[in-house]
């Protein structure tokens, strides 16, 4: 409880600074004007222009979003959290960060949260529309607070696909890219398991791989090298690219 009072009380400070981030127009297509934007914008290109990814109508949502690759999580903990509803599910933001937090699903919840319908595009040849809703990653990482040699941000799971940890990763100008959020609902409910409960990646300009559900830890690190596979995701370790953009 203590914990959670502190993180959100953190939040409200990291607020006062930024009134309007994670405030989302009504057609979603419009970008937030927030600290956490800014920053985003000028560490990706340091000049006013940001490419988004395209943004859709609540008409155009798919009546079915299927789930892919792993739809149902074998691990004891992962089992026992979501016959609880996921209340003692907890988030990590650690490595190459200057203040680590552990936080709740009311501590995600509690923060700013942004909403985007967007199509999801899988290698495998088929894309559904979804509307996701979240916090702006950049938001947990201007709490967390990435020291200068952070280059990167890595995505742990809870499940393994044949055996094997599923993982991702993206650099900073994805990371605080503002259509990346840390979704917690999919067309304004929970996350079905099958969509990654109860919290999964949205990184909009990349392909599906990239979007790693089933989220337990988010640790900031200086290079890929060594973890897992060393190529920066479970796909990339199996042949595919990095930087998967749509
Ligand atoms: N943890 C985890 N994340 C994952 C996967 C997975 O198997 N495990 N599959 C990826 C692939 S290939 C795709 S296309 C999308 C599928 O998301 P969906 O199940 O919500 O359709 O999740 C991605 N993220
Ligand atoms: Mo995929």
């Amino acid at each position: 409880m203590k914990r959670r009072n502190f993180i959100v009380a953190g939040a409200a400070a990291f607020l006062a600074g930024c009134s309007k981030i994670g405030k989302t127009d009504a057609f979603g297509a419009v970008v937030d004007t927030a600290e956490s934007w800014n920053r985003g914008l000028h560490r990706a290109l340091g000049f006013g222009r940001i490419t988004m990814a395209p943004e859709f109508a609540r008409s155009q949502i798919s009546p079915f979003f299927r789930g892919n690759g792993t739809t149902e999580v074998a691990g004891e903990a992962y089992r026992a959290s979501a016959a609880g509803g996921f209340a003692d599910w907890r988030l990590a933001v650690d490595g190459l960060v200057a203040q680590p937090l552990s936080l709740s699903m009311d501590d995600i919840r509690a923060l700013p949260q942004r909403t985007q319908i967007t199509r999801h595009d899988c290698v495998e040849g088929w894309s559904a529309i979804g509307e996701w809703t979240g916090p702006q990653l950049s938001a947990l990482l201007e709490m967390a607070r990435p020291t200068d040699e952070a280059r990167y941000i890595v995505f742990h799971c809870a499940d393994t696909l044949g055996g094997a940890p599923y993982y991702e990763s993206c650099d900073m100008d994805d990371a605080f890219h503002p259509q990346t959020i840390v979704a917690h609902l999919l067309n304004g409910e929970p996350l079905p398991e099958r969509n990654g409960a109860p919290l999964r990646m949205r990184i909009e300009r990349q392909l599906g791989y990239k979007h790693a559900k089933y989220l337990t830890r988010i640790e900031a690190v200086a290079t890929l090298d060594g973890l897992y596979g060393g190529n920066g995701g479970y796909w990339e370790d199996r042949g595919y690219q990095w930087y998967a953009g749509i």
